[in-house]
């Protein structure tokens, strides 16, 4: 598989990865007849496919072909959301955003113009390459990519220097696995063989998750927590590995430093503490803490549901801490999984451009920002690789910015998203079967190249040559900028660890840093200053409100006691696909809420709090427990009855560490739309 020729004959089988925001990174071989895609599917070059996909992907012409599509540049010419345009020439269209952009950066500065970008499925070809260096010559605010993974990242990277994680292969040699927060039965599929087949080995598995998701049912031991309090289960076994002395103390002694902090913090979390304010029984956490205390190998695989609320970077501290309390590394099998993007430290070594000091901007609070700006107001707005008119916090904020008649709104993208309605211009993006990027699997350890399979449908173009092009235009282009895509793929793949960037191009696979399949504390180590795993940092502890491991009670009231959670469903990637998602999207609600409520299965609902409303029906299961209701992430708006999901609840209020969102603290109520209202 070189990296030419760019697109495939009109018939043939070509070898491609995916890049979505999924932890896999799927090798695939698609089949293209007469210049159309016809099947698509899993191989084996990538180890964990395992030669099969996701469904979302298998049928992913479905967007590319599909009636939501983007064909064409186009102006606006109705009211901002109405989603009427006029199509224009791209030449038009480059025009008027350099001429705009121009103005606003001459007459407000440059930090008059936010890039809202987010890497949700999106290699190093597609973020972060002319882009960047387009917003950066700009002059442009700072975003901090703040969506996802930043309170579980900065417990990463503050306790173990984000150390490569256990990879799934090495389940298998697990006795005990513990899976927190995450739900690989949706959300990284390829993990679930190797759970069956380690349970089949004679492991373990124990789940800890609000819902009884697939993985979840498949479990020895299933904790359904209240969300929001994991840091409190943690806290609870590591004082239990203190008290029984299964604490390895030689290894925190030689290994680690703050481990006396952990151990002070964790003395007042007994079990039935701990069990009040999770709501699970004491003897259940004992169990589990026994189980983990007595079994090796263990893994923990910390995943994302977990960091979604007020307590989530804590939480995240004191569930990756475990196995070092508990003397859990240096075999294979044994140790942590939590996200492996960092394990091949690239560190964008093909951005020549220096970043500039502007202000940096919290994508979670975005709706603030456009609304009730403190510093320069913010006067263009350029989305590319984000929807967020659905995916930030505090929904109806963000669609009062983007409704500002002021506000310069580029909105570049694959499909007509609800953030695409608001733009005064919108651009027709590739998807990658139409361009390069790169597939780098956050499970895994392994990367691919994404590389075109069919020529870009109708005016469709990839990003690199866009933002090339608004290079050009605004006089920003220096001699020694990569121009086309094909150019900065290069560009990029030349600078790379290693043989890397030549494997890639050559053969389409890059070999792994240590085989792909590292050993905590045997191939691979923390990278902390000290090499040493910091148990209780210093930067850590000073951000978080109550200190590191601190507990922020419950924010449920009397009148909004259920506990609001949207977790990754398998038809969508956050909102990508959102268009192929079937109408209307349910909440579900456990059968002693609906009935306390007179609530009936499919009755349409409000579910609502102090921040908005959102309507539609229920689906009445117990999967879900007592006091938590579930909203599928990254539905659109069309999928509820009055246009607003999930995260029209969600507050804005940020995680303790990394400034995160805190998609899984909204407190609602639900309560039957009434008959009157129905009929009208
Ligand atoms: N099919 C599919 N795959 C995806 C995605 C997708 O949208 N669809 N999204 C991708 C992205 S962007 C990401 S970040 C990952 C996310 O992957 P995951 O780590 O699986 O994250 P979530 O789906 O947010 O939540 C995982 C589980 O946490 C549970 N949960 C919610 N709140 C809490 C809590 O407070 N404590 C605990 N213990 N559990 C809680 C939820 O019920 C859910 O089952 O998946 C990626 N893969
Ligand atoms: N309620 C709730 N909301 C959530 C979450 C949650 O758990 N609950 N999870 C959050 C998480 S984990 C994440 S990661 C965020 C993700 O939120 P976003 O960053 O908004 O990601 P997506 O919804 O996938 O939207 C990405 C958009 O980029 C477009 N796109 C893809 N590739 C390209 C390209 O090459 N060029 C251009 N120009 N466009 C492209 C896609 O068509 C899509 O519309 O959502 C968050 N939102
Ligand atoms: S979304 Fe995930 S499971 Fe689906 S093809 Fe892509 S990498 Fe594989
Ligand atoms: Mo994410």
């Amino acid at each position: 598989m070189a990296i030419r020729p760019a697109v495939a004959p009109p018939e043939a089988t070509v070898h491609t990865a995916c890049p979505l925001d999924c932890p896999d990174a799927c090798t695939l071989q698609v089949t293209v007849r007469g210049g159309r895609i016809t099947t698509i599917d899993g191989t084996h070059e990538n180890p964990v496919t395992g030669g099969y996909i996701c469904a979302k992907v298998r049928r992913f012409d479905r967007r590319i072909y599909g009636d939501d599509r983007l064909h064409f540049p186009a102006v606006r010419i109705g009211a901002k959301g109405e989603g009427r345009f006029r199509r224009v020439t791209w030449n038009d269209a480059i025009d008027t955003i350099a001429d705009r952009l121009g103005r606003v950066r001459d007459t407000h500065g440059g930090e008059a113009i936010l890039p809202l970008s987010y890497g949700g499925s999106n290699g190093l070809l597609t973020q972060d390459a002319n882009d960047a260096t387009f917003f950066r010559r700009l002059g442009a605010l700072r975003l901090a990519r703040t969506v996802c993974a930043a309170p579980t990242g900065a417990a990463n990277l503050g306790l173990y220097g984000k150390m490569p994680s256990v990879v799934y292969q090495d389940y298998l040699d697990a006795r005990l696995i513990v899976v927190w927060g995450a739900n690989p039965s949706a959300s990284g599929i390829h993990l679930m063989p190797y759970l069956k087949q380690a349970r089949a080995n004679g492991a373990t598995l124990v789940v800890i998750d609000p819902r009884a998701t697939t993985v979840a049912r498949q479990a020895d031991h299933h904790l359904m927590i209240r969300p929001g309090t994991d840091v409190a289960v943690a806290l609870a076994i590591h004082r239990h590995l203190f008290e029984s002395g299964a604490a390895d103390l030689a290894f925190l002694e030689a290994h680690t430093t703050g481990w006396e902090a952990l151990r002070d913090r964790a003395q007042a979390w007994t079990f039935e503490r701990a069990a009040e304010v999770s709501g699970l029984a004491a003897a259940d956490i004992e169990r589990v803490a026994r189980l983990y205390a007595s079994t090796s190998p263990a893994v923990v695989k910390c995943g994302w549901g977990l960091e979604r609320n007020r307590n989530g970077g804590s939480a995240a501290a004191a569930v990756l801490a475990l196995p070092a309390v508990g003397g859990k590394f240096g075999v294979r099998g044994g140790g942590y999984s939590m996200s492996n993007s960092a394990s091949w430290s690239m560190a964008n070594r093909w951005l020549t451009e220096p970043e500039r000091e502007t202000r940096v901007v919290n994508m979670n609070r975005i709706g603030r920002e456009l609304t009730t700006p403190e510093q320069t107001p913010i006067q263009a707005l350029f989305v590319y690789n984000c929807n967020p008119a659905v995916t930030l916090p505090d929904q109806q904020r963000v669609l009062a910015g983007l409704a500002r008649e002021d506000l310069f709104t580029v909105v570049f993208d694959q499909v007509l998203t609800d953030t695409a309605l608001f733009a005064d211009v919108v651009l027709p993006a590739t998807t990658f079967f139409e361009h390069y990027d790169t597939a780098k699997a956050y499970g895994a350890i392994s990367m691919h190249l994404t590389r075109p399979v069919i020529e870009p449908v109708a005016e469709s173009r990839p990003n690199a040559d866009v933002f090339a092009d608004l290079l050009a235009r605004m006089d920003l282009a220096g001699d020694a900028d990569a121009t086309g895509e094909l150019d900065q793929m290069l560009h990029v793949l030349g600078h790379l660890p290693g043989d890397s960037g030549q494997e890639l191009g050559d053969r389409g696979v890059a070999t792994p840093p240590w085989d792909g399949r590292p050993i905590q504390f045997v191939d691979v180590f923390p990278r902390t200053p000290d090499r040493k795993v910091a148990l209780c940092p210093a930067d850590l502890d000073r951000e978080a409100p109550l200190g590191l491991y601190g507990f922020q009670p419950d924010p449920a009231t009397e009148a909004w006691p259920l506990a609001l959670i949207s977790p990754a469903t398998e038809r969508t990637i956050s909102s990508t696909l959102g268009e192929l998602l079937p109408m209307p999207v349910r909440l579900e609600m456990h059968p002693d809420d609906a009935s306390s409520r007179g609530i009936d299965d499919g009755d349409d609902v409000r579910v609502m709090n102090a921040l908005g409303t959102m309507q539609c029906p229920v689906k009445i299961t117990g999967l879900v427990r007592k006091g938590t209701v579930s909203f599928p992430k990254g539905a659109w708006r069309r999928h509820t009855a009055n246009g607003l999901t999930s995260n029209a609840l969600v507050p804005d209020t940020l995680t303790d560490l990394g400034g995160g969102a805190c998609f899984n603290d909204a407190r609602v109520e639900v309560a039957r739309v009434d008959e009157r209202r129905r009929r009208a």
